[in-house]
């Protein structure tokens, strides 16, 4: 089960939730503008997949890359261990300038005892 990355760019970029998102496979791009105070900003995003079978392109995808979310669900003890994992390798090998971001999903199972 995935952490929720895909449903979340969804969210921010059409507004849209699936209950049954499809898992990602190698990556998908997706652009969002928004204003900004007085700026108009573009989001170019690169919902990457989590599984170990694509880790090698990763690094293609957060090179040079402005921000980057690591996405964990909450509910799985998993999914965090891999996250921190994901944070250690950007702080070696990302752009030192990149503004990196924790997000937790699926805080509703939480508060459902799931
Ligand atoms: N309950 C709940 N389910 C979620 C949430 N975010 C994602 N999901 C579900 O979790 C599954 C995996 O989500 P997905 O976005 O594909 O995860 P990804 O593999 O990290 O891209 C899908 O069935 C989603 O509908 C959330 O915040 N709450
Ligand atoms: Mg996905």
């Amino acid at each position: 089960m995935g952490a929720g990355k895909s449903s979340l760019v969804l969210r921010f970029v059409k507004g849209q939730f699936l209950e049954f998102q499809e898992s990602t496979i190698g990556a998908a791009f997706f652009s969002q503008t928004l204003a900004v105070n007085d700026a108009t900003v573009k989001f170019e995003i690169w919902d990457t997949a989590g599984q170990e079978r694509y880790h090698s392109l990763a690094p293609m995808y957060y090179r040079g890359a402005a921000a980057a979310i690591i996405v964990y669900d909450i509910s799985s003890t998993d999914s965090f261990t891999r996250a921190k994992k994901w944070v250690q390798e950007l702080q070696k090998q990302g752009n030192p300038n990149m503004v990196t971001h924790w997000q937790e999903t699926k805080q509703i199972w939480k508060t459902r005892g799931r």
